[in-house]
């Protein structure tokens, strides 16, 4: 578990590096079945695959939704123990459920961007802004190959114009609505460099962004978004995997698609 000095730095930051979960083996094998699933050879398809920018833009980042759709390995990430309990004592809560999950693969030397955004504010049938991701780095991730970069506190000044910040396309700084912001603020980001096999979190409302990857190696990370237990459904626009929704407005979202992975584990304190 997480000492209680690091759950005040995630409370503070907004992001927090965790332990490593998979050895060097695991890794390999989920990367394997990552490419398998990417290039359709693995038996099942998850909710999409797709190049985020677009099928004709010469830069890449590949997005699989649902991954453990397609593939037993990955559903079992969903439950991997030592992260749900992480993300269980960071959300305060005993009870954790999977609202998706997400690879945002950057190829080498074409890897594209992933612009300055938060998350929750993408996801508008869910509520409260509760959630946690846990992105898993398959193999190194660093300001070479396109780690992601946050800002830190940036959580705690609400939803930004929808969740888009503006990008600097030549910096990859983030151009925020400055009038929407608390006065005096820094929107400085930092580098989240993840080693291969490391867990980061990051709250939902936490302004982050990865540049493009024009290294050498690839840039392989699986996301899982992680909902406390009281996450409702309430839809006020459309989302990807909406159609997988079965409970009613209102209601606790839950069901096949929406797994509890995490059922009265220990509690946090
Ligand atoms: O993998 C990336 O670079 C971005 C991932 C992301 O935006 C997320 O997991 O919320």
């Amino acid at each position: 578990m997480f000492t209680e000095e690091q759950v005040d730095a995630f409370h503070e930051q907004g992001f927090l590096l965790g332990p490593r979960i998979y050895d060097d083996r695991q890794c390999r094998e989920l990367l394997d079945r990552m490419h398998a699933v990417m290039d359709g050879r693995a038996a099942s398809a998850p909710e999409a695959v797709r190049n985020l920018l677009g099928e004709t833009s010469d830069r890449v980042v590949i997005q699989i939704v649902n991954i453990w759709e397609a593939d037993p390995l990955f559903r079992e990430h969903l439950y991997e123990p030592q992260i749900c309990a992480l993300a269980s004592q960071l959300m305060d809560h005993p009870v954790v459920r999977v609202w998706h999950d997400q690879v945002q693969y950057k190829p080498a030397r074409v890897g594209g961007p992933t612009n300055w955004h938060q998350d929750h504010p993408y996801w508008p049938i869910i509520q409260p802004a509760d959630l946690v991701s846990a992105w898993v780095a398959l193999d190194d991730a660093d300001v070479e190959n396109g780690c992601m970069w946050m800002v830190p506190g940036s959580h705690k000044w609400g939803p930004h114009k929808g969740g888009t910040i503006g990008t600097d396309p030549e910096t990859f700084a983030p151009q925020p609505d400055l009038e929407l912001l608390p006065p005096g603020i820094s929107t400085a980001p930092v580098p989240c460099p993840v080693p291969r096999g490391h867990v980061m979190f990051h709250h939902c409302l936490t302004w982050h962004g990865s540049p493009n990857n024009n290294s050498e190696r690839g840039r392989p990370a699986i996301a899982v978004h992680y909902m406390p237990g009281y996450t409702r459904y309430e839809p006020k626009s459309a989302h990807l995997v909406q159609h997988r929704v079965k409970v009613k407005p209102g209601e606790t979202l839950q069901g096949e698609f929406f797994p509890t992975v995490w059922d009265g584990g220990p509690t946090p304190h």
